[in-house]
């Protein structure tokens, strides 16, 4: 079963997480405070690990948090029916996180001394995991062949829409002093040295062996083991854990092994044609 998309503000969601109320209320009403912190991402950009690693500077490397309470109550999804009835439960200083673009999120955020932390990953990379995923969870629509998704992820004819607009529109802040960007590959490359960053920014003060502990404990093997963050927990009917695994593979590059001649040079051009003029570079180009 998948549920049907509607469209808020000319983005697609699924009727199975969010209604118009529910986003209306996230952009129009929701009261960002000033210690929040905000993850917000596209869709399988690493949203979850940046949850675990959150939670584990919050308990300076303790994984007992992590081990006990699952990963969405911990930092829930503000835009969602479900988050938004968690949300009163979230410890604080919160940590909560989003998948909306830019132009779309909580109004009091730009009123406020908030924080968001941006993750962003190579787009064809998450194509790759959006598939793969897209068949697990009902939210999504099923993904009928590999060509025909990957028509739909460079049109945006997806959930949360165009990867290419989400960049776009968060990049507006990246000079912002409380908007901070960090990539799944950084966090791949060298994990310890992105967590010290990650500190820097939120004004987290860890000592050597707590980092240690917050890099070993949000590695991909131990979330993977990890029945509170892997999402095993879910019912079938919303993931179907027959179909696949949240915690997939966890590496960079995976998309090699399924974009053909043709579909690499195809994405290359709309890829070129979308960032031309936002005038960055990442470690993928
Ligand atoms: S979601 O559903 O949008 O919230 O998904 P998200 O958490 O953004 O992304 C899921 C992908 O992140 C991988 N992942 C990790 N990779 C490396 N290390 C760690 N610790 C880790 N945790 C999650 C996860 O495996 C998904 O990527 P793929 O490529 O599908 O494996």
């Amino acid at each position: 079963m998948s549920f049907e998309y509607f469209k808020y503000k000319g983005v697609n969601f699924s009727h199975g997480s969010y209604t118009d109320e529910t986003l209306t209320f996230a952009e129009n009403e929701f009261q960002v405070l000033d210690d929040d912190v905000y993850i917000v991402t596209y869709p399988k950009s690493g949203t979850n690990w940046m949850i675990e690693i959150l939670s584990l500077l919050r308990t300076k490397g303790d994984p007992t948090w992590c081990n006990n309470v699952p990963i969405w109550l911990r930092s829930p999804w503000y835009e969602t029916i479900e988050g938004q009835s968690q949300i009163k439960d979230v410890l604080c200083p919160r940590v909560l996180t989003s998948h909306l673009p830019f132009h779309i999120f909580a109004k009091s955020f730009f009123k406020s001394k908030a924080k968001i932390i941006y993750v962003m990953r190579n787009p064809k990379d998450i194509l790759v995991s959006l598939f793969y995923f897209s068949k697990m969870l009902s939210l999504y629509k099923d993904p009928k062949t590999f060509p025909e998704f990957f028509e739909d992820f460079l049109q945006g004819n997806v959930l949360y829409n165009s990867w290419f607009d989400h960049v776009k529109g968060w990049m507006q802040m990246k000079d912002n002093s409380n908007f901070f960007f960090i990539t799944y590959e950084e966090l791949c490359k060298d994990l310890r040295n992105s967590v010290i960053k990650i500190c820097e920014f939120l004004g987290k003060d860890l000592d050597d062996s707590q980092i240690d502990l917050v890099v070993k404990h949000s590695s991909f093997n131990v979330m993977k083991e990890n029945k509170m963050s892997n999402y095993t927990l879910i019912p079938q009917d919303f993931m179907d854990q027959t179909k696949g695994s949240f915690m997939r593979k966890g590496i960079t590059g995976d998309w090699k092994n399924h974009f053909t001649e043709a579909q690499i040079e195809h994405f290359d051009e709309v890829y070129e044609e979308n960032m031309k003029y936002l005038n960055m570079s990442f470690s993928w180009d």
